[in-house]
């Protein structure tokens, strides 16, 4: 195993890419797509459970932790990854959208960000430095700048100043962050929509360096056509052997679509949030397991599924547990979707692999046009 940070690409099919990050606490297999374990738990699943869907990465929030049960503690216990017991890689982010999305009362400033927290409104104050302290203290193997994404709607000016603003935090985020071996510090776009501010934006992380870059600002209520013309040119102003990261995304037909643009990296609390409200991702498209058209069907959730729910449980059965609020509902349904999206990670890693990916895209859309069935 590799006592450093590095990445290492692999083949390319088009734009996408497949690549191996490799780090002290193992590999990632790019592209990847990280579960969300916010509150140092990925909900309603045990962490061997998230490796047995797939995953090699979880991500987690400094936002989050800082306030309850603190970095402070969290370092005492022995870090992140002995607290929730997972000891593979861990990616943090830092704490700025999670303020400007989650916090009460914020006050931004060239210093940082104060606000209330959403706990118990007690007073916080997160900047670069703060930031990198307390994702060291987590002990993140990939660390994120400290930024901010503007809330939309906003004007190109104000789009352009705050990309300013998390550009020099980034330069103060590098310098906070120092030289860690074995950690990796990642830059984040921003710029909104625009070409220009974006490649403004790639051009200042690429002068202060990284070990990887993401594409931040993006999902944040543009629609997938407007996010799509981004990512047409986006990734491209950023380093070609570094990883890509898109941040906050996606559904599967995002990920998809961000993969065919260059990305290597994703996040998201869509499949785990959704199979605790009982939206299950499938090959056809989403299914709602609390429609009643599903109370007498014998019939796993997806025939070729490979995950426990699907194995052992029918739809009758998910359809039961969810409608009387059982835990197992959320444990099953859960484990499917992040099994679904991790099968959709290692679909596309062979197909880029064996240069088919824009036939495996084809058959991707062509299964979910035909619908439910
Ligand atoms: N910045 C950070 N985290 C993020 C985002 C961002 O722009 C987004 C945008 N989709 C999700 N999470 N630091
Ligand atoms: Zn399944």
């Amino acid at each position: 195993m590799s006592d450093r940070f590095s990445f290492a690409l692999g083949a390319t099919d088009g734009k996408a890419r497949t690549g191996v990050i490799s780090t002290p606490r193992g590999e990632i297999r790019t592209p990847a797509f990280m579960p969300v374990g916010t509150a140092a738990t990925v909900k309603a699943m045990l962490p061997e459970s998230v490796r047995a869907t797939g995953a090699d990465i979880l991500l987690g929030n400094t936002y989050h932790l800082m306030l309850r049960p603190t970095a402070e503690r969290i370092d005492r216990l022995g870090g992140l990854h002995r607290f929730m017991n997972w000891d593979r890689p861990i990616l943090t982010d830092s704490g700025g959208f999670q303020v400007m999305s989650l916090a009460g009362l914020r006050k931004l400033t060239e210093r940082g960000v104060t606000f209330k927290s959403h706990i118990d409104g007690s007073r916080h104050e997160l900047t670069p430095e703060r930031s990198m302290e307390i994702q060291r203290l987590l002990g993140s193997d990939i660390v994120m700048c400290f930024d901010e994404c503007p809330a939309l709607p906003a004007d190109r000016t104000r789009i352009a100043e705050s990309m300013r603003l998390s550009m020099r935090w980034a330069e103060r985020s590098r310098e906070a962050f120092g030289d860690r071996p074995g950690h990796a510090l990642f830059g984040i776009q921003q710029g909104g929509l625009e070409e220009d501010l974006r490649a403004e934006s790639a051009a200042a992380l690429r002068g202060i360096g990284f070990d990887g870059y993401a594409v931040g600002g993006l999902a944040v209520g543009e629609g997938q056509a407007a996010m799509f013309g981004c990512l047409d040119f986006a990734p491209a102003q950023l380093p070609e052997d570094k990883p890509r990261y898109l941040m906050g995304v996606g559904k599967p037909d995002d990920i998809v679509g961000a993969v065919a643009r260059g990305i290597d990296m994703m996040d998201c609390v869509l499949p785990s949030r959704s199979g605790r409200t009982g939206q299950v991702f499938t090959r056809h498209g989403v299914l709602n397991i609390k429609n009643a058209r599903h109370q007498d069907d014998p019939r796993p959730l997806d025939e070729k599924c490979g995950c426990p729910a699907c194995r052992n449980y029918s739809r009758a059965y998910l359809h039961h547990v969810f409608r009387s609020q059982e835990i197992i509902s959320s444990m099953l349904l859960t484990w499917h979707n992040l099994y679904y999206c991790q099968e959709l990670m290692q679909g596309m890693r062979d197909a880029i692999a064996a240069e088919s990916f824009a036939a495996w895209q084809a058959a991707f859309h062509a299964a979910r046009a035909e619908g439910d069935i």
